[in-house]
Formats: structure tokens, sequence, C-alpha cells
């Protein structure tokens, strides 16, 4: 089978035109790092790891509610956090490796005193 001229500058084109979608693709990194917002309670704060614990409510489209454990790469902010303060946090995840952190930590509702023991 013998290609035309005219087939051969068509399938050039066609590669043009992959090999530029694929430079889009991969400049576009922050479709790699997905964005949600985080609600919970703290657990635990592990300073030295650099991670907390957070009870957290379910996160539409990524995760149900359960106990979990993230990294805080704010120093300053993590040792802002109590056990028992109720949280909103932006949670970032890497989806090429998976990594996953908090950011922007708010704390909405600081851990209530001693005095007030009744649930
Ligand atoms: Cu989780």
């Amino acid at each position: 089978m013998k290609w035309s001229r005219a087939t051969l500058i068509n399938f050039a084109k066609g590669l043009l035109l992959l090999a530029a979608a694929l430079a889009l693709a991969g400049c576009n990194r922050n479709r790699e790092l997905q964005h949600y917002k985080l609600q919970g309670t703290v657990v635990s704060v592990e300073k030295n790891v650099h991670e907390v614990t957070v009870n957290h409510k379910a996160i539409p489209g990524f995760m149900a509610a359960m106990r979990m454990t993230y990294v805080v790469k704010d120093q300053a902010a993590l040792s802002k956090l109590k056990p028992g303060d109720e949280i909103k946090a932006d949670l970032f995840v890497n989806r090429k490796n998976y990594d996953t952190w908090l950011e922007d930590i708010q704390v909405s509702q600081a851990r209530s005193g001693a005095s007030s023991s009744t649930p």
C-alpha cells in the first residue's frame, strides 16, 4: 500500500495536534491537585511528625465521615490546635502520589473548658 502525499500530510497534522494536546495537559499541574473543604473535631495533635488526627464529617465526592490523620505543613498553625477543637480547613490531595495535607485551618469552636463537663 502506497500512501498519497495528502494522506501523509494529514497524518502529520494529526500528530502535531496530539502533541499540542499532550503538552497542554502536562502544563496544567492544577489538575493533579484536588481541593476539598474539611470540617471536623481534633482528636489529637502529633507535633513531632507534623500531623493532626481529626474526626471529620463527610467530604462530598471524596470520602465518608471518619477518623483520619492528616499532615499539616504549617507548624505554627498545628501548634495552636488542641483535642476537642472544631475546625474547618482546606484539604489538598495530590492525585499523582496521593499526598494529602491540610491548609488554612480555622478553629470555629475551641474546646470547651473543664468546668462545663455536662454533655
Ligand atoms: Cu478521611
